[in-house]
């Protein structure tokens, strides 16, 4: 008798230590593969078989994912074979007559190279994931196994096709291991230690964005170091390439304009120029014949200092043309950025379009034109940039950002989930109602022959790859929407925080409202009612509203965009300003100009108005100011409050990091909010209403604070 109670104390002691090891164990580098647990409502029972018959190095992956995956959710071994009986899941592409005889030929032609079908065939009681290709079942896998775990059963029966064909992170890793504007630890890609020794970390990134269907990524800053395309360093790429392939992700290299005359000696980088145009078809030859999938390059050029096609008298075009044509017979792009703009411009909001939209139609059919969501440079929030849906002959991309350069970098909790949409979801106007952003770049309007989409990646060497657990959502939420752009924010958070930390429904429900919120929070308490660009010169991470350098680009400072005086505060950008406004289609462009019609969030990105100009709600603009700021902070608190109410759901070691993150958000809050009101206080004149919180800081204190942060190259 004795016996048994010991048996019994001793497996329970196991059982939780093994829950608590495993717990404990998690430390975010697992990413949202952390919660083995099967969803509660899956009503789909334990596959007797993973039927699998053809090989290849991703159908390897495929094998080992779907095992690993259903046995950690099912507690059970789920074994393969090639004996297809009730209970099988069949793996396998449309070719293999195993599965062709359950699809239909028109949904095969339809599913492209990287959508997949997932099938219940009742009668036999059989679960088939297929694609055209490998990497299509293999995002087919990684798709039911994330139905598994949030329990999206109904989703078992789907053809899924993706919406954008190019799915890109975009690193701005240096070659010496930095990352511009990245806040997660040194640069993942080892360059010193390539191409002797690989870092395993690779096949974790590949396999973290196969799951969520990035099929592509730029390994190098797009402020390009030109030794990138030394053979040298062309060995190294090639090994990070060979990794990536087997999960379906392309590899690509941002270009420095001027690789010609730095790396080639040559007396020019004129793209005119036939000695550099033969330069760049070598150059290209010698890329593919190391890796001969290669996406192409991505460019930035006549940008922030850096050389292009202007400095020798020609067009952005003149330059992408000439790439284009080199890459052109591998089946390479050229992803050329419209971020351009210079202090001599006027309004620096204006400057992309009135240089892009004369070269419409002028580029390759190989060129895209990678524009960022706004006119200025990813703010908390901005209108969208008037480029897109004007340049109709030209196909253009997103470039959005994913690491927080002006969101409180990895010590904010700022779900980009929500501001993604909204930029997705505007309506251009540019052809009429519903021309949508998302509609203008997926090929449904111009119908492309390239679509694309990319998003300036957040992951580095910590050990949750984004420097803040909840970083990792904005990584995934890229992902989610680069393949479905209809997925709602919140469906997508829910989907992350039960495949990352727990079903809990009391977890997921109210973590899922903090991130909805998140990003209308970091508006409030920085940049409230379009205010922007207030933040410290170089760094970019606290406020400086009042940050004045000598010499430095009147564009690059706060003063240039707020434009704060004793009459008022705002960027007048309509008609009877910059008149920026006259980029955007009516509606749009009457509703911006008129302050009474602007959206409120915009209201001081087009307008400078007077303190006492009245809002919809009544209050003047400096009391709406004030309580903006405040409730900024007050959301933050409210999130720590929630937070704080999760201890127990989930391992406490994750739980302690995410409380003290929150802890600096909320005191960074504050520090916004009385950085900016003191300042701007001193050209309104009026006292922070009384019955709002007092400021907790000096202006004169704040003034003198300085930033430990390296300012980033
Ligand atoms: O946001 C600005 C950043 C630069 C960045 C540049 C760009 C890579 O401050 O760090 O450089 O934009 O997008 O090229």
């Amino acid at each position: 008798m004795l016996n048994k109670y010991f048996l019994i104390i001793f497996l329970y002691f196991i059982t939780l230590g093994h829950w608590a090891s495993s717990q404990n164990m998690l430390d975010g580098s697992e990413l949202w593969f952390a919660n083995t647990e099967l969803s509660k409502s899956i009503q789909i029972t334990h596959p007797s078989s993973i039927c699998i018959w053809e090989t290849s190095d991703t159908f390897a992956i495929i094998e080992e994912e779907l095992k690993a995956g259903l046995t950690n959710l099912f507690n059970l071994s789920a074994n393969v074979s090639k004996k297809v009986k009730p209970g099988s899941i069949l793996v396998g592409t449309s070719a293999l007559k195993e599965i062709a005889k359950y699809l239909k030929a028109d949904e095969i032609k339809k599913i492209g190279d990287d959508g997949f079908i997932i099938r219940t065939v009742k009668s036999e009681n059989i679960t088939i994931i297929t694609g055209n290709t490998d990497k299509a079942v293999l995002y087919g896998a990684y798709h039911y196994l994330r139905v598994l775990q949030t329990g999206k059963d109904e989703e078992i029966d789907v053809v899924e096709i993706p919406d954008y064909q190019r799915r890109i992170l975009n690193h701005w890793d240096n070659l010496d291991g930095s990352v511009e504007r990245g806040y997660a630890g040194k640069s993942m890609w080892k360059w010193d230690e390539l191409p002797a020794k690989i870092s395993p970390k690779y096949i974790d990134y590949a396999r973290a964005n196969a799951s969520i269907g990035i099929n592509g990524t730029v390994l190098n800053n797009v402020n390009a170091n030109p030794e990138v395309l030394s053979q040298t360093y062309l060995k190294k790429v090639k090994v990070i390439a060979d990794q990536l392939r087997p999960y379906g992700i392309k590899t690509y290299l941002s270009i420095n304009f001027s690789s010609p005359s730095e790396l080639g000696n040559l007396s020019t980088s004129d793209p005119m120029d036939e000695e550099v145009q033969k330069w760049w078809q070598a150059k290209v030859r010698e890329v593919y014949s190391f890796i001969p999938d290669f996406g192409g390059f991505l460019v930035k050029a006549n940008s922030e200092g850096l050389p292009g096609p202007q400095d020798f008298g020609r067009t952005h075009a003149d330059g992408a043309n000439m790439l284009a044509d080199a890459l052109k017979p591998f089946n390479g792009i050229v992803m050329w950025r419209a971020f351009v703009y210079n202090p001599e411009g006027g309004d620096r909001a204006k400057q992309a379009y009135d240089e892009f939209m004369p070269l419409d139609g002028q580029f390759r059919k190989n060129v895209i034109i990678q524009v960022k969501n706004g006119p200025v440079d990813f703010q908390p929030r901005e209108p969208f940039s008037p480029l897109f849906g004007n340049m109709k002959k030209t196909s253009l991309m997103p470039e959005l950002q994913i690491t927080q350069e002006y969101l409180g970098f990895s010590d904010h909790l700022v779900y980009l989930g929500t501001l993604f949409k909204e930029f997705l979801n505007t309506d251009t106007y540019t052809l009429g109602k519903n021309t949508t952003i998302h509609r203008l770049t997926d090929g449904s309007v111009f119908n492309d022959s390239i679509t694309a989409i990319a998003g300036v990646a957040n992951i580095g060497t910590d050990t949750n790859w984004c420097g803040h657990h909840f970083a990792q959502a904005n990584w995934y939420t890229f992902g989610r929407l680069a393949w479905n752009h209809q997925l709602s924010a919140r469906e997508i958070a829910k989907e992350w925080l039960m495949q990352t930390f727990s079903h809990d429904h009391d977890f997921v429900n109210q973590m899922s409202c903090v991130m909805m919120e998140s990003r209308e929070a970091v508006v409030n308490y920085m940049t409230p009612l379009g205010l922007h660009h207030l933040m410290g010169w170089s760094h970019h991470y606290g406020p400086e509203p009042w940050c004045e350098i000598p010499g430095a680009r009147p564009d690059w400072l706060p003063a240039y965009y707020h434009k704060a005086d004793s009459f008022g505060i705002g960027f007048d950008r309509s008609s009877t300003g910059s008149n920026a406004v006259s980029q955007y289609t009516e509606p749009l462009r009457s509703m911006f100009d008129d302050p009474a019609l602007c959206p409120e969030e915009y209201l001081l990105w087009f307008h400078h108005l007077p303190w006492d100009y009245e809002l919809i709600n009544g209050r003047d603009l400096w009391t709406e100011m004030c309580c903006r700021y405040s409730y900024g902070v007050e959301q933050v608190e409210l999130f720590q409050k929630t937070w704080n109410s999760m201890e127990g759901k989930i391992d406490l070691a994750r739980f302690k990091e995410i409380q003290k993150k929150l802890s600096i958000q909320s005191t960074e809050a504050i520090w916004w909010r009385d950085a900016c009101l003191l300042y701007f206080q001193t050209f309104s004149g009026r006292n922070i209403p009384l019955w709002l919180n007092r400021p907790e800081y000096k202006l004169e204190d704040l003034k003198k604070r300085k930033f430990n942060l390296k300012p980033h190259s």
